[in-house]
């Protein structure tokens, strides 16, 4: 059972001949979509094969975020590769804890039809994904979830790596993209968003300080997953475990406090990130803790002093980026972001906003709750 949202649609000939350049044989059953994604549009395709059922996972790269497939590809197949090799080492199923892709007719992990770029990889099934946390053991879960994944990542060849996106966790900059979206004002939609730009603002001059603290030694450049929503890993339906991170796309040399805040960001929120009543939006101090219990679990001996005491910041700085990447893309006019509605990027640079005042104000607690926690562990 997949509970991302789903929705059965009608069987589309050309996505069809797509999965046939990539050796998919048998009679296409069913087709859905999923609708949760911001970037890539991912279908499920079931087909029938001899009396098997046979399930795939279908889906179009956005070449406009993602500009070089080639490379990519090459970053997630690599990794996936490895971490194969790490979960048949410890007793693990390759297959359920990691993606696999499939290799198309061209002999290259990715196939050009009609001008869009396509990737097929297996359905992972008896799973599901969340978009809110109901109970907070699977939030320790997925806290766990990827915390382990950073960890079997330790020894991976980071400067084999390629950066599928420049700067994608660089606030500075992200600060430099807003300004300029500002002087653009290529939607016309400024004005009427003053004060939403102050609130960020005001914030830039501590936007740096992770990269200060690379800069003075004191926190490691990681391999690291750069985008963990909390509905990018997929959990076992009967037990609830965390069992693969999938979405990796992102993954790039990064700091893991990037991995740490984003999670957060989105998990620790006590509404989804698009909720347009703010009175909604808030820290959830014992979804924190539960998330910080399981990662620090995997993680703790690992970490730097500068890496924990930065961890509760870390939440403020990655919520902090996302609503401003949300604001940059609303006086865009809405070109990097799927949205749903014409205010949707502004809802959610208001929700995420909301969140960092809110962090903001309840830092102290957040950093006593990781000192707890850590001591446990070292
Ligand atoms: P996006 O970049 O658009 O977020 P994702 O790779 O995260 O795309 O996939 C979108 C959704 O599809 C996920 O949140 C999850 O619900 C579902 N999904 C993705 N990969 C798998 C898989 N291998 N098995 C089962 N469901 C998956
Ligand atoms: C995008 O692809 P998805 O929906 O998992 C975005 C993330 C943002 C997130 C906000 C490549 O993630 O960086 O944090 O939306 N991914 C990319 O929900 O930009
Ligand atoms: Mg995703």
């Amino acid at each position: 059972m997949n509970q991302g949202n789903i929705m059965a649609v009608e069987i589309d000939n050309e996505i069809v001949n797509v999965c046939r350049r990539f050796g998919i044989k048998g009679e296409a059953v069913s087709q859905s979509v999923f609708t949760d994604g911001h970037i890539n549009s991912t279908l499920l395709l079931v087909f029938e094969e001899e009396g098997e059922t046979k399930k795939y996972l279908v889906q179009g790269i956005n070449t406009h975020v993602f500009k070089n497939p080639e490379e990519l590809m090459e970053n997630i197949v690599n990794v996936t590769t490895y971490l194969r090799n790490k979960i048949a080492e410890t007793d693990g199923d390759p297959d359920r804890e990691t993606l696999t892709f499939l290799k198309a007719e061209n002999g290259k992990y990715y196939y050009y039809e009609n001008d869009k770029c396509w990737r097929i990889y297996n359905f992972i099934d008896c799973s599901h994904t969340c978009n809110k946390i109901e109970n907070k053991k699977l939030f320790e879960n997925a806290g766990r979830t990827f915390g382990n994944f950073q960890r079997h990542l330790t020894d991976y060849p980071m400067h084999t790596l390629h950066e599928t996106i420049k700067d994608f966790h660089n606030t500075p900059k992200r600060f430099d993209n807003l300004e300029a979206a500002i002087k653009n004002n290529a939607a016309g939609r400024a004005d009427s968003i003053k004060a939403d730009i102050d609130f960020a603002m005001a914030r830039r001059a501590e936007s740096g300080k992770l990269l200060d603290l690379y800069k003075e030694g004191l926190i490691p450049l990681r391999v690291t997953h750069n985008d963990t929503k909390l509905n990018n890993i997929l959990f076992d339906d009967e037990t609830n475990e965390g069992i693969c991170v999938i979405d990796l796309d992102t993954i790039m040399p990064g700091f893991s406090l990037y991995d740490f805040g984003d999670a957060i960001r989105f998990g620790g929120n006590t509404t989804r990130e698009d909720d347009d009543n703010l009175d909604n939006v808030n820290i959830s101090l014992e979804l924190f803790e539960s998330y910080a219990e399981g990662f620090l679990s995997a993680s703790a001996k690992a970490l730097t002093m500068a890496e924990v005491e930065n961890l509760a910041f870390s939440a403020m700085l990655m919520t902090l980026e996302c609503g401003i990447r949300f604001l940059t893309d609303y006086l865009d006019g809405d070109v990097y972001f799927r949205t749903h509605y014409a205010e949707h990027n502004l809802v959610r640079a208001r929700n995420q906003f909301k969140l960092v005042y809110e962090i903001e104000k309840h830092m102290d607690e957040m950093n006593d709750i990781v000192m707890k926690i850590y001591n446990k562990y070292i």
